[in-house]
């Protein structure tokens, strides 16, 4: 059930819904509206006139047509009038009763576009915050599987905001260049890909597919450790013993017999140190949280936690383990512990880590604050 932010275009989102920013008439438009109109096919706007119309704050669900999307959600959004005539509220109904929607309907996979933000002027800072609340509230309390997107069409709509931006510039800035030992370029290179024309779409499908990646690769590490370890098992349990003399004792423990194959099972598991796996759910009772608070918190999926949970050995990204240990709000050394435990750690020749420790260092543990500016330097996101 989490909150994803990727930067592309709607209509080409493959979800069980996307939602229109459309407006009272429900007829069509310019923006998000016209385009959606237009890749779905006339169809949609036979559907939508069969409708009569939507109140502000409403919405409604038509098909998808010849969009990747099964349906369409249209919400009508406010107008901006300065914030002073219930716009925020209005906003945020937009967003509940959409939610709502797709949950009576049993979807599974929602976009929203950030409603409002274009022609009716809504400014997208804020349509951004009454975006992402309301969407992390909704999460909080379903019971619901549902994963939601918000599609950023424009650079402008993310601004983490000059200040801290250029905070978190200064702080990777000076530790990569230390690393790689080329001070002045890496900036002046970020800038300028920033100027590419396809530079706006670049992003999308590398986010998407890191975020959906659980990396599997690591599962061939995962068997060959089982197998070192049954060896080393095997290995200190002993062959079968060489003939001893008789001890003089006939209560003695007989010593050195060969395992049996349950045994050997338990041996393994006694040799292998606390797993991935094993930690999480030892700091979710040491936090005194509940499971779901915590993968909530950490925004990732509920099936991908059950799996975790039921497979101590499973290998996990390393974006998933970050996510975990923001939502434990671990300090960088156990951070660093946990990573460990599934083969990774963090460096500084690398932005995305980079990133993570200037926020764990300040003690910020909001996984969708870490994820705004992780956005903004175009590295992937935590949760999935
Ligand atoms: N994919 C994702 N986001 C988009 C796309 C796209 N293809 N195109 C635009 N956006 P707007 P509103 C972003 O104007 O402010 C229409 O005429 C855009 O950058 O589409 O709610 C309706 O019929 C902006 O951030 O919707 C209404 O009359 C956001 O979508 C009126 O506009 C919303 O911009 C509704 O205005």
């Amino acid at each position: 059930m989490p909150l994803i932010i990727v930067r592309n275009d709607i209509t080409k989102m493959k979800v069980d819904a996307i939602v229109n920013a459309a407006n009272k008439s429900l007829l069509g438009g310019g923006g998000v509206d016209g385009a959606i109109h237009r890749a779905a096919g006339p169809r949609l706007l036979e559907e939508c006139r069969r409708l009569g119309g939507c109140e502000t704050g409403e919405a409604r669900i038509t098909r998808g047509y010849e969009l990747p999307a099964k349906f369409v959600i249209h919400a009508v959004g406010p107008i901006w009038r300065g914030g002073f005539f219930g716009e925020k509220e209005k906003l945020a109904s937009c967003y509940r009763n959409s939610l709502k929607i797709a949950e009576e309907n049993g979807l599974e996979s929602i976009a929203f576009p950030l409603i409002s933000s274009g022609v009716y002027g809504y400014p997208k800072e804020k349509a951004l915050r009454v975006a992402e609340d309301t969407i992390r509230e909704f999460l909080a309390e379903t019971e619901a599987d549902m994963t939601v997107y918000l599609v950023i069409f424009d650079r402008a709509s993310l601004d983490i905001g000059k200040k801290r931006f250029k905070e978190i510039e200064e702080f990777v800035g000076d530790r990569y260049a230390k690393s790689h030992g080329d001070s002045a370029s890496y900036f002046a290179k970020r800038r300028e890909s920033l100027n590419r024309p396809e530079y706006s779409y670049s992003l999308n499908n590398s986010m998407l597919d890191g975020a959906n990646k659980e990396v599997e690769e690591c599962c061939e590490d995962a068997s060959a450790s089982i197998a070192l370890n049954a060896e080393a098992a095997f290995d200190s349990a002993g062959a079968a013993p060489t003939p001893a003399k008789p001890k003089a004792s006939a209560n003695a423990k007989p010593s050195g017999a060969a395992p049996s194959i349950s045994n050997i099972g338990r041996t393994i598991d006694e040799l292998l140190d606390e797993s991935f796996s094993d930690m999480l759910l030892r700091k979710i009772d040491e936090r005194g949280m509940t499971d779901s608070e915590c993968y909530k918190k950490a925004n990732i999926d509920r099936k991908l936690f059950s799996k975790i949970r039921s497979d101590r050995l499973y290998k996990p990204s390393k974006p998933t383990v970050i996510a975990f240990a923001i939502a434990l709000e671990l300090d960088l050394n156990e951070t660093n512990n946990m990573l460990m435990k599934a083969g990774f750690a963090l460096s500084h020749s690398n932005k995305f880590d980079l990133i993570i420790e200037y926020f764990i260092k300040r003690g910020m543990y909001d996984v969708f604050e870490i994820n705004e500016a992780l956005f903004a330097f175009d590295q992937q996101l935590l949760g999935a």
